[in-house]
């Protein structure tokens, strides 16, 4: 691209940078792997362990809450949101899933602060595996790497 032209975009240096993370309890067994794979996706570019904070919840309809909390407290210079919804072990898949999502959205927005989304919306629990570790990868690491990169492209508008 012409040199000329200036290009904003976030690298992967997270030194120094402080992380919350709102993990569900619902399906654990999965979003446990999402979590360990997060905070090791964190610590493997920097982060310090004393600057990551995680918060249990109980399922992904309420991250939302926890994530506007952690946001409105401006201790971290981005959030990550992790859970797991999978549409066969519930009719109310839909409301879960969408109230999650639109809920981290917008406090995303009204806060302005960077929400990594890593809350899986799945059809089966074999879905969620593949998503968790296996073939499809791990939904953990991709959330923390866009919580990293869009916390220094802010700090690159900010300034
Ligand atoms: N929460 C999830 O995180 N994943 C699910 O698959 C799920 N199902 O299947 O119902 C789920 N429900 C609980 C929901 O998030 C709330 O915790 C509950 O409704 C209490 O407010």
């Amino acid at each position: 691209m012409d040199d000329r032209i200036k290009t904003i975009e976030g690298d992967f240096s997270a030194r120094g940078l402080r992380f919350g993370i709102v993990a569900s309890r619902f399906n654990d067994f999965i979003v446990d792997r999402l979590l360990e794979a997060a905070i090791g996706t964190l610590t493997k570019h920097g982060v310090a362990s004393a600057d990551i904070e995680v918060v249990r919840v109980p399922g992904a309809y309420e991250t939302p809450l926890a994530i506007k909390k952690l946001a409105a407290s401006h201790r971290y210079q981005a959030l990550i949101a992790l859970g797991c919804v999978i549409r066969g072990a519930t009719a109310h898949f839909d409301f879960v899933a969408g109230e999650a999502s639109r809920g981290i959205a917008h406090v995303s927005l009204t806060e302005e602060i960077p929400v990594g989304f890593g809350i899986l919306t799945v059809d089966t629990i074999e879905q969620a595996i593949e998503r968790a570790g296996t073939k499809a990868g791990n939904k953990g690491v991709d959330a923390a790497l866009a919580a990293i990169q869009m916390a220094n492209v802010l700090r690159q508008l900010e300034q």
